[in-house]
């Protein structure tokens, strides 16, 4: 009955239509048999009956001008043609193949599906990742954890080998991943079943996305999970193949570096250690085959070379599917720095398109030559803002340079070039809100922090499959492009510290980044403001300018020479 209630509308128009064009041939058919004694005819369509899910119809009909009574039993068993619109064209492939062997898990199958068609396509999802050790899953799973986060999902890891270390205070050795070896397979089972619990809480919890980084490897476990469906969760599978051996190399490499498994090994031991893990995997391995395993997903192949999905469907699938296909996880350095101090910074003016003070200069030739320097070993390149101040900053450095308009800063709409003081004097309503909300107060006519995060989007996406690139941008900019890698907490990105005349290299470490500050011997005045402790709106102008830092009331003509000349 499944079948009525769920595509009841257009299989009502469908079952009318089939009335009416069946009537008429058994009317033409009748016509011809004039004189026969009785017409019966049954018509079993579909495949043969099944007890279970079967839908039967008996329609009788007199036939006045013969008095004969034609009775049609329709029989209809799931029939093949409705099932073919239901299901994708895989599923009935897999029909054909199974109807005689496997009737009753193709049953299971279907009942699944056609639940899963149901779901809302913003219902909260669950991906699970499938392959290998050293596929690249994790590094996928926290990429995709990073990008949607930044994207408005909640969305968070769970990764299997956590559990299971909890459960082991020591890593002993491969064995525990031996198919037969009792004891280790009941800890993985227990510590797979404990992270799938707490997705399963993150999701009912009202947040987005859960990510299941286990290996489920074998067809039992999927269709396990694929079950959870049940619960209301679309179920998205997700597996990584790699047969590129430099990659796969790379890839294990990274574990032995990065593993906490590994820690306490000597090399040879690990590597040992971890072909033998690998090994006992592989016995157990089932890859997805789309014509047995009813359950939609996407194959990743040589970490985003060829995405291929299947049954994909609902918004934040194809999303990821988008996310997925330009995927290139390679090991990466990058560069940030802010523009030299600029001629706006030294009075304490924000927005604008200023030329960079006597020390931005100064600044600008340090960067130059610390980065030539390293360039000389790699090509590097460049992106800059489309304002004065950072191709001034990039002018020195041998490279090729794009400015890109998503990098300008953040537009302060009606407060461009004004000092906070000046703010506070004729915006003290706006100065106050701003300090409530940095991340959503959004300057009139102007950008919010969360304003230039959308705009950022398809840099950060570019960015995370570049190597060598050294961005030169702004303050909120930067907090943003920063905070997306470094994974900080929304509200915390504005106040996030990027001071002036600092590089910040950031190094990819195994699926986190690596920071590290350069700061260059080259005086500036610090542009960070803090939240002042009373935003109220009525507040005074003492408390709303407490935390403004200090700045120059006119460009001092020999800035370089003479720092406390000027000084406020
Ligand atoms: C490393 O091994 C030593 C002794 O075998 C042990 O005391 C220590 O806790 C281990 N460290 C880790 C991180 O496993
Ligand atoms: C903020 O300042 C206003 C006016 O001076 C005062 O009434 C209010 O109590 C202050 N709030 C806090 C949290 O200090
Ligand atoms: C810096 O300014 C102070 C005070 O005006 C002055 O005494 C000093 O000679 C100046 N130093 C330089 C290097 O110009
Ligand atoms: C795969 O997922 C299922 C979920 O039911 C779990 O029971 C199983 O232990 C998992 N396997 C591994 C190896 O993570």
């Amino acid at each position: 009955m499944a079948l009525v209630s769920i595509q009841s509308d257009w299989y009502i128009y469908f079952w009318l239509l089939y009335c009416k064009i069946y009537s008429a041939i058994v009317w033409l058919f009748g016509n011809h048999c004039r004189g026969a004694d009785k017409v019966r005819s049954v018509i079993t369509a579909g495949a043969g009956v099944q007890s279970s899910g079967s839908i039967q119809r008996a329609r009788t009909r007199r036939r006045k001008a013969q008095q004969h009574r034609v009775k049609h039993i329709v029989a209809l068993t799931r029939r093949s043609s409705v099932r073919r619109i239901v299901m994708a064209p895989g599923a009935s492939t897999a029909h054909t193949m199974m109807e005689d062997k496997e009737k009753t898990l193709h049953g299971a199958l279907g009942a699944v599906s056609m639940r899963t068609r149901h779901i809302s396509p913003f219902a909260p999802l669950l991906i699970a990742l499938v392959g290998l050790p050293a596929r690249g899953k994790s590094q996928l799973a926290h990429r995709l954890s990073r990008h949607l986060n930044w994207n408005g999902e909640s969305a968070k890891v769970f990764d299997c080998s956590e559990y299971r270390r909890r459960h082991m205070a020591l890593y002993g050795s491969h064995d525990i991943f031996r198919a037969d070896n009792q004891q280790g397979s009941a800890i993985r089972r227990q510590s797979a079943r404990e992270a799938v619990q707490d997705a399963v809480h993150w999701l009912k919890d009202g947040n987005s996305v859960a990510i299941f980084d286990g290996t489920n490897i074998t067809r039992e476990q999927r269709q396990d999970l694929n079950s959870l469906s049940e619960m209301g969760f679309r179920i998205l599978f997700i597996e990584c193949v790699c047969e590129d051996q430099d990659l796969l190399e790379r890839n294990i490499i990274e574990i032995l570096h990065y593993s906490a498994d590994y820690k306490n090994m000597s090399e040879d031991e690990a590597v040992d250690d971890l072909r033998k893990k690998l090994e006992h995997y592989m016995r157990q391995y089932e890859p997805i085959d789309a014509s047995l395993e009813n359950i939609g997903f996407v194959r990743v192949e040589n970490m985003g070379e060829t995405v291929t999905a299947h049954k994909v469907s609902g918004q934040k699938e194809s999303t990821i599917l988008g996310y997925l296909s330009g995927m290139r996880a390679l090991p990466q350095t990058l560069y940030f720095t802010r523009h030299g101090e600029s001629e706006y910074n030294v009075l304490g003016r924000i927005g604008g398109d200023a030329a960079l003070s006597a020390r931005g200069q100064m600044y600008a030739r340090a960067l130059a030559e610390h980065m030539n320097g390293l360039a000389t070993r790699e090509p590097f390149s460049i992106w800059t803002s489309e304002l004065r101040r950072t191709k001034q900053t990039a002018a020195d450095i041998r490279a090729p340079k794009c400015a890109i308009r998503a990098l300008n800063e953040l537009d302060a709409g009606i407060c461009e070039g004004l000092t906070y003081e000046e703010m506070q004097e004729r915006f003290p309503q706006e100065f106050a809100w701003r300090d409530q909300d940095k991340l959503r107060y959004r300057y009139p006519w102007g950008e919010s922090y969360i304003d230039i995060m959308t705009r950022l989007r398809p840099v950060l996406a570019a960015l995370e499959d570049e190597h060598n690139v050294i961005v030169v941008g702004h303050q909120a900019v930067l907090r943003c492009m920063l905070g997306y890698f470094l994974d900080a907490k929304l509200d915390e990105l504005p106040y996030m510290t990027v001071p002036l005349h600092t590089i910040v290299k950031l190094t990819s470490y195994g699926y986190t980044y690596k920071v590290e500050m350069i700061k260059m011997p080259v005086d500036c005045v610090d542009t960070h403001r803090k939240q002042p402790k009373n935003c109220s709106i009525t507040r005074t102008t003492a408390d709303a300018l407490v935390t403004v830092p200090s700045h120059y009331d006119t460009l001092p003509s020999n800035l370089w020479q003479n720092t406390t000349e000027a000084q406020l």
